[in-house]
């Protein structure tokens, strides 16, 4: 690859040839080095020396894979963890630190994983037990970590404990899961659920067991059923397994429904939802006794005691679906819970500098001190960024990833959003989640289809003439092949903004910067990225751009509906 240039204006000529810029944009890229008012730091390395020691997801640059669409190695349409092996060499090419995983465990696949039917192994589509231990050891050799999806709040109805536990209501595991008599309500013939709780696709959360008369509780499919976490025996099991994949060189886990667990012990009717929105509640209700139960913190404070007695320590990274920030922070506790919390308020913001600024000012404002935030802007249950914020405009969405690198503490890129990857149309006779119904018309496949690896009829992604288990993107248009290729591609881009020393960081921000810029942003000549440091070393991202003298705010973007 072509170097970029040292430094803008070290070579005018070069550089105006090169980015195509103006030289009076040139002049004031000059006025702003001398002014200080760009910082030739990484700010998001310098979470590293808080005082509670290094934590290594501090300015780290998390990569989720979902697995069974990365690469397919047996050509079975899906994809697998010799896949992600294979996939190895171009993520520490990309300077990915830490690998998330979308559920490696033994599933029905209900809902594609995150029913779990054993906690200790592995997914037979997915590979065996010693290709999870040689992915760990492989990525190790690369600097990479491997982070796990642990799915606390519920299991499979499958799972050896839930089998047992509808067998009998004096069986052995009966207390494993939460279970009630049908309550008789004014005007009803017989017995109903206890209570108004919904569940994710919006009927009752609650499904009878004829054989024992009892309702039993599921807050997402009533093939899911939530498991009861006032059971001690239920703690005394996910430290086992947390132990397990700990032993086994696990780097951490992605907390499923992390603010989940606990529900309210006199299972007590949810209020309505009102105002609010997607993040607050759904079908009507306020989750308030479903969910964020304050008993959920001290599983976090134990686990927590476990991750810190590991070296390194294990990461512990929380989906907290919530759209208070404040509730957010709570996650991290005293700096005794969960290590990152996921932003839902932040992808969910509006794709404007005031939006994101705000949710980022906040967000920083209310997490304990020494804590790192972690941003995200896709993942499996959330239209890609590059089609919800960017309209697939490929400009937009390397904005939104120059954004995404260069904010302080943890990153988590999704794969595919190197590339710019959009959301796939996915025909209704091909769609494979059966949660659709309740997290949008169009369903979560749009965002899980197969890696686009090159430009082949398969995409790289699997033999030739094996139809893939989702249907393919426009490959033809972004792959990874012709942008690794192409010094000024996207996945260049974020491959410099991820990989680049401190001071590379900053003059390939600024080269890119200029004829991002210029060419790219709005017609603007350049990107103020940092403001100067704050007392506690942390260097904010301003989301305005310069044009001229004056700062100009980014256009508004209205999201896609
Ligand atoms: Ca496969």
């Amino acid at each position: 690859m072509t170097p970029y240039p040292t430094a803008v204006g070290s070579n005018t000529t070069a550089t105006i040839a090169r980015y195509g810029l103006t030289e009076s944009s040139l002049r004031l890229l000059g006025k702003l080095f001398k002014s200080g008012r760009i910082r030739p730091a990484a700010p998001r390395r310098t979470m590293d020396a808080k005082p509670k020691g290094p934590r290594w997801w501090h300015g780290a640059t998390l990569y989720q894979i979902y697995v069974r669409s990365w690469r397919d190695t047996n050509s079975d349409g899906y994809g697998d963890l010799p896949g992600v092996i294979a996939g190895l060499d171009y993520l520490q090419w990309l300077g990915v630190d830490a690998i998330w995983l979308s559920p490696t465990m033994p599933s029905p696949d209900e809902d594609w994983g995150y029913d779990v039917s054993d906690y200790l192994g592995v997914h037979p589509d997915l590979g065996t037990l010693a290709d999870m231990d040689k992915l760990i050891a492989e990525a190790r050799q690369r600097g990479i970590k491997i982070v796990l999806d642990l799915v606390p709040n519920h299991t499979s109805s499958a799972h050896a404990w839930f089998t047992d536990a509808r067998s009998g209501r004096e069986s052995a595991h009966r207390g494993y899961y939460v279970w009630a008599d049908p309550v008789k309500r004014e005007g009803e013939a017989g017995g109903g659920p206890p209570n108004n709780w919904r569940d994710a696709i919006g009927e009752p959360a609650w499904t009878m067991d004829d054989a024992s008369g009892q309702y039993y509780l599921h807050n997402y499919l009533p093939s899911q059923p939530d498991l009861n976490w006032w059971d001690p025996r239920v703690h005394e099991e996910f430290r086992d397994i947390i132990r397990f994949w700990f032993d086994r060189g696990v780097a951490g886990y992605r907390i499923d429904v992390a603010h989940g667990l606990y529900k309210d012990a006199l299972l007590r009717d949810n209020p309505p939802l009102i105002g609010g929105g997607r993040l607050d509640g759904g079908f009507g209700l306020r989750p308030v006794y479903s969910s964020h139960r304050p008993d959920t913190h001290g599983v976090y404070r134990d686990w927590r005691k476990i991750a810190d007695g590991y070296s390194p320590q294990r990461l512990l990274l929380g989906e907290t679906w919530m759209g208070d920030l404040g509730v957010l922070a709570s996650y991290y506790g005293q700096n005794d819970e969960l290590d990152l919390a996921f932003n839902l308020p932040f992808v969910f913001a509006e794709f404007n500098s005031g939006a994101l600024a705000g949710v980022v000012d906040e967000t920083l404002a209310k997490l304990p001190a020494g804590a790192s935030p972690v941003w995200t802007a896709s993942n499996h249950d959330i239209s890609r960024f590059p089609t919800r914020w960017g309209g697939g405009d490929e400009r937009k969405a390397r904005l939104a990833l120059l954004v995404l690198a260069t904010l302080p503490g943890t990153t988590t890129f999704y794969y595919g959003d190197e590339i710019a990857m959009t959301d796939v149309a996915v025909p209704r006779e091909l769609r494979r989640d059966r949660m659709s119904p309740g997290v949008g018309t169009e369903g979560r496949d749009a965002e899980r289809t197969p890696m686009q690896w090159d430009a082949s009829p398969s995409a790289g992604f699997t033999a030739e003439g094996v139809t893939p288990w989702l249907p393919l993107g426009d490959n033809a248009h972004r792959n990874v092949a012709a942008q690794r290729d192409d010094p000024r591609s996207t996945l260049c881009l974020v491959r410099d903004l991820l990989s680049g020393t401190d001071e590379t960081f900053f003059q390939t921000v600024s080269a890119r910067g200029s004829y991002t810029a210029a060419e790219l942003l709005w017609g603007h000549k350049f990107t103020n990225i940092f403001l100067p440091p704050t007392a506690d070393g942390i260097v904010r991202i301003d989301l305005r751009l310069i044009d001229g003298t004056e700062p100009a705010i980014l256009p508004e973007i209205a999201p896609k509906s």
